[in-house]
């Protein structure tokens, strides 16, 4: 019943801390779009290969935004999808299976549906089919207003290789579905090309693979190269639109492309041993916020996904009625710094956590067990308080929970 999610709002309500509200409104009444990078991690970021840079075009757009080099992504098994519900929810994923799938007839206040009601016109574009990951359910239970997938994009044979529709098409496309949309907007772009087994026609290799054992590895840099010259195309073709004066980019990693089991690999071409350590730090990914109006930054703030949510609501000068959430605002200087990942693992502004070992989080030399104890526990227990949220679908009892505080308060 309804009293199930009290301790959930009142250990969420002890943790919070007062908000700096540093950026706070600097997007006010923007568009919004959200580019979910397929695969994508941080060590491309200013890395080459053969001598090339990897991501020329993202390394000099990052010089522009707000760019995070200690974001992590907090996936399992339903990876890109669990992305999307840790943004939309400010929630963590399921430990086994997809809760877009296991839970996708829960009560949800999701990102979505608080942007339609400040007047925002909300959607996501992915040119896949739309019960892929169960999506087409989900965002319903998510608020979006609409789902343009792969039905919607004239894709031909042409225009098309491995898993489908090749992102600069599809990027391309999505612009000028936007440019039309009804304003203000808030559309999630999800790219596809740069998916394992990482395969691209002979004609948009931009970069000569790989020299390590692994081929996925060897491939990987190929479609990361390719995901940044149609990344080039929608920012350059973006910026000379009239979308251009009144929209905020959000691009981020979904998750890992690469596994653990090419870490011989990963070491070959970082030229170091992929211990523990290093192998948690690979599953950084980058974000950047990106616009008019917004100033160039390096933030350093140890998040992940989960703190999506409340750094675009900040931004964006939208106050948010759910108090159900688990991440911080990435903007707030005072911010906890606590990254926890699905494992039980956690990051914090001093140290990593790994199963029970415990690492300085610079230097990466292990350090004694005590100082993460803290760390496990809050992770443990927060990744339990989310759980409870989902299987006993309590989002549900919200306004009355709420309905029940505010009339405890006026008694008082
Ligand atoms: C599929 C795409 C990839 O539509 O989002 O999903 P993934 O396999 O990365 O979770």
């Amino acid at each position: 019943d309804s009293n199930e999610l009290v301790p959930v709002i009142n250990y969420l309500n002890e943790k919070k801390e007062e908000d700096s509200d540093r950026l706070e409104g600097v997007a006010e009444g923007k568009n919004v779009i959200a580019i979910s990078m397929e695969s994508t991690q941080t060590f491309v970021v200013d890395n080459t290969l053969h001598g090339e840079e990897l991501t020329p075009y993202f390394n000099d757009m990052k010089e522009e935004g707000i760019y995070f080099d200690n974001f992590y992504h907090q996936v399992k098994q339903g990876r890109t999808s669990d992305s999307e519900f840790l943004l939309a929810n400010s929630m963590y994923p399921l430990n086994r299976g997809a809760v877009f799938f296991t839970h996708s007839e829960n009560e949800y206040q999701g990102l979505p549906n608080l942007l339609s009601d400040n007047g925002y016109f909300t959607n996501v574009m992915h040119a896949n089919d739309k019960t892929f990951w169960n999506r087409n359910v989900m965002y319903d239970s998510l608020g979006y207003d609409d789902f343009f997938s792969k039905e919607d994009y004239e894709i031909t044979p042409e225009k098309s290789f491995g898993w489908g529709y090749l992102d600069e098409y599809f990027f391309l496309d999505s612009l000028d579905k936007m440019k039309q949309m009804d304003k203000p907007f808030y559309s999630k772009l999800i790219t596809l090309t740069n998916h394992y087994p990482f395969d691209l026609p002979e004609d948009k290799k931009l970069i000569e693979e790989g020299e390590t054992n692994s081929g996925t590895l060897n491939r990987y840099f190929q479609t990361i190269r390719y995901q940044d010259e149609a990344l080039k195309q929608l920012v350059e073709e973006f910026k000379q639109s009239n979308l251009y004066d009144n929209t905020i980019l959000v691009i981020y990693g979904d998750h890992f492309g690469i596994s653990e089991n090419h870490q011989k690999a990963m070491g070959q071409y970082l030229d170091k041993e992929i211990n523990d350590y290093e192998q948690f730090q690979l599953q950084r990914v980058p974000l950047l916020i990106y616009g008019k109006g917004i100033d160039a930054e390096k933030n350093h703030t140890v998040g992940g996904q989960v703190d999506l949510r409340p750094t675009l609501t900040n931004l964006l000068g939208i106050e948010d009625p759910n108090p159900v959430q688990f991440g911080h605002d990435l903007m707030d200087p005072e911010r906890r710094q606590l990254m926890i990942t699905r494992d039980g693992d956690f990051a914090n502004e001093d140290y990593v956590g790994i199963q029970g070992v415990c690492y300085d989080r610079e230097t990466g030399e292990e350090v004694e067990a005590d100082a993460c104890a803290e760390g496990f526990e809050k992770a443990q227990e927060e990744l339990e308080m989310s759980d409870e949220v989902i299987y006993g679908d309590l989002l549900r009892y919200l306004d009355e929970t709420q309905m029940l505080d505010e009339e405890a308060t006026t008694e008082e």
